[in-house]
């Protein structure tokens, strides 16, 4: 960069070197860009921040910004010697997951946003909304960033710009997604694009001292599904405040591809290569904070099975002309769970985080680097707890947040696919789902076809986990893992995937599984081991998919034979792998009563073959 194109805007310090455009619109003119300009403008003429600045996504603006709220004591910058590149930011302790609660969808009717969704009506809601965003930027920067959800102009990508007054939201989003100017040339150009505003409700009086994490106790997050925008309040914390992830990549998204006939999943993708260096593609979706990005990283450890990471969290899955399934990442980053990600959990997780990590409620050490529980077996024996309090292992209490994250680019993950991002996506071969269930579900069980796969995904319950508020280790409904995700009633969504396996070749659909890592023994104990031995499972799958192994009827679904399941070297005793597999028909036909209690909480709005399955499924098991 020419020194003529640099200004300095501060007095402290040779690296606060700008280009002189720094935070001014794009000259980009298109017939597109004057609706951008004027939805900007009336969002600033709502929310009245000091300045408004224009996100261009690069480098030198980011380290600005991250440098900024080292100095306004947002972010600790963490010892470039253990961890460099890397900030901690420490939320307000109430603003520390997302808020379902607080989460409307405002369709124009109530039925399309169903029983799972809080709906507001979106007249009522938008004056509510004008009222708390009415000044909420005073004294504030209003930031606009630009970004694309999967590859910039890919066949499968969606963009969107959101407005916030978070400076640690647009470095969070800059990590995400792919945030840049090329994204408002689009927008110039005509292509349509998602509408998101967030403020965190804390404006400024002039001459007011900021604190490390603004918020406000009232929130609102809003998707407006019929216009395709999402408004939020109050909240700087994750889903809540990158609005490109759970509400446009998820809620808004969803909306989209009922429309379009493409889904949008709360779902890992990987790449399986087998030791014969076959390929095999699997999308996965499990509830929050049940291991996706473990499983998302996965390293196998039975010999010649290699795993490459394509995501961690969402899928957009598209038909194929050839009858198959095809799906892409729209993100560009993790915004991972930190607790329970260690050297024995998740060692691709801990070697992804060796840099430009941005940390948030984890604990940090007196050396300057950070720690959470389950990052190594032993605590340090002094830390800086997630509130900033002192802490020791006898302080009876996490060092981190039980919720708290990392957010890093996926670029940095030493397994990635070398073609992650590309545009047109991977083709899927497994699909499966999963939860956390303490009893009844077994290891893994094979739908029988897509239909029975539509009905294990609409049947998902799992335990409570801190991704969300709320009671940590309830059993809830989790249909397909979207329970707080789907942006339009789950009946006509579970209808929209039965819809979509009648538009692939009956022989190229991917096979549908449903997985738990989770049994307990009758004396509380795991039965499975997980994590890397996950790939066992894996194997099966596969084998399964290649059609090389035979499975075993049950009344549930397909089961493995036990002489299938790849066990060498590993420590698992008969009685448990029974206990792993067991089907209990009592306990089954119980949990087929609540399935139908969770149906009929739709009316008649459940797809018939759906129902269908749930007789079926209540016919086998008062055979068995
Ligand atoms: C997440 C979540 O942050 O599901 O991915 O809560
Ligand atoms: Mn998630």
């Amino acid at each position: 960069m020419a020194i003529a194109d640099i200004v300095t805007r501060t007095q402290t310090g040779p690296s606060r070197s700008l280009p002189a455009t720094y935070g001014e619109r794009p000259a980009i003119d298109g017939p597109g860009m004057a609706a951008l300009v004027e939805w900007v403008e009336g969002i600033a003429a709502l929310t009245q921040p000091d300045h408004i600045h224009w996100v261009d996504g690069s480098r030198a603006e980011n380290e600005y910004l991250l440098r900024e709220m080292v100095d306004e004591g947002k972010l600790i910058k963490l010892n470039p010697e253990w961890r460099p590149g890397s900030y901690l930011a420490r939320s307000h302790p109430s603003d520390v997951a997302r808020t379902e609660a607080r989460t409307f969808i405002a369709s124009e009717k109530e039925e399309a946003a169903g029983p799972t969704n809080n709906w507001a009506a979106p007249a009522e809601i938008r004056a509510t909304l004008e009222g708390v965003f009415e000044g909420s930027m005073r004294g504030r920067t209003m930031y606009v960033v630009p970004f694309s959800m999967g590859a910039v102009g890919g066949p499968l990508s969606h963009i969107g710009v959101q407005v916030t007054d978070s400076a640690y939201a647009v470095a969070s989003i800059g990590i995400m997604t792919r945030v840049g100017t090329e994204v408002v040339r689009q927008i110039a150009d005509g292509a349509p694009w998602v509408k998101t505003v967030h403020s965190v409700g804390a404006p400024l009086e002039p001459g007011q001292q900021d604190v490390a994490w603004p918020c406000n106790d009232e929130k609102y997050i809003v998707h407006f599904p019929d216009t395709l925008e999402v408004w939020s309040f109050g909240s700087g914390y994750g889903g809540n405040a990158i609005l490109a992830k759970k509400c446009f990549a998820l809620r808004i998204a969803s909306v989209i591809g009922r429309d379009e006939g493409w889904l949008a999943e709360h779902m890992l993708l990987i790449r399986v290569i087998s030791p014969e260096g076959k390929a095999y593609h699997v999308a996965a979706a499990f509830p929050s904070a049940c291991g996706k990005t473990n499983l998302a990283m996965l390293r196998p450890t039975i010999p010649g099975w290699r795993v490459e990471t394509l995501g961690d969290d969402i899928a957009w899955i598209r038909p194929g002309e050839d009858g198959r399934l095809w799906a892409i990442n729209p993100e560009a980053g993790f915004f991972g769970v930190a607790p329970g990600t260690g050297e024995s959990t998740n060692v691709t997780a801990v070697e992804t985080l060796w840099g430009n990590t941005i940390f948030t409620n984890v604990a940090l050490r007196p050396d300057g680097d950070v720690w959470w529980e389950g990052l190594t077996d032993q605590a340090p024996a002094e830390l800086i707890d997630w509130e900033g309090n002192p802490w020791t292992p006898d302080s009876g209490r996490p060092a981190a947040h039980p919720n708290s994250r990392f957010t890093v680019a996926a670029a940095q993950c030493p397994q990635i696919a070398a073609d992650w991002d590309t545009p047109e996506g991977v083709p899927l071969d497994a699909i499966l789902f999963g939860g956390r269930r303490a009893t009844n579900v077994p290891l893994v069980v094979e739908a029988t076809d897509w239909t029975h796969g539509v009905f294990l995904g609409s049947t998902i319950s799992s335990e409570r986990t801190a991704a969300a508020e709320g009671t940590v280790g309830e059993l809830r409904r989790d249909p397909f893992a979207m329970l707080p995700f789907c942006g339009y009633n789950m009946a006509d969504y579970f209808g929209h995937w039965v819809s979509i396996g009648q538009r692939l070749r009956f022989d190229r659909a991917p096979r549908i599984f449903q997985v738990n890592w989770f049994r307990k023994g009758a004396d509380g104990r795991f039965l499975w081991p997980g994590f890397g031995d996950n790939s066992r499972v894996i194997d099966w799958i596969i084998r399964r998919v290649e059609g090389r192994v035979p499975a075993v009827d049950s009344p549930i679904g397909r089961l493995p034979r036990i002489e299938d399941l790849n066990l060498d070297g590993m420590e698992v005793s008969e009685a448990d792998l029974e206990e792993l597999f067991a089907i209990d028909p009592d306990s089954w036909l119980a949990e087929a009563d609540l399935t139908e209690e969770f149906y009929d909480t739709f009316g008649d709005r459940i797809p018939s073959s759906l129902r269908a399955e749930l007789s079926s499924l209540r016919y086998r098991l008062k055979q068995a």
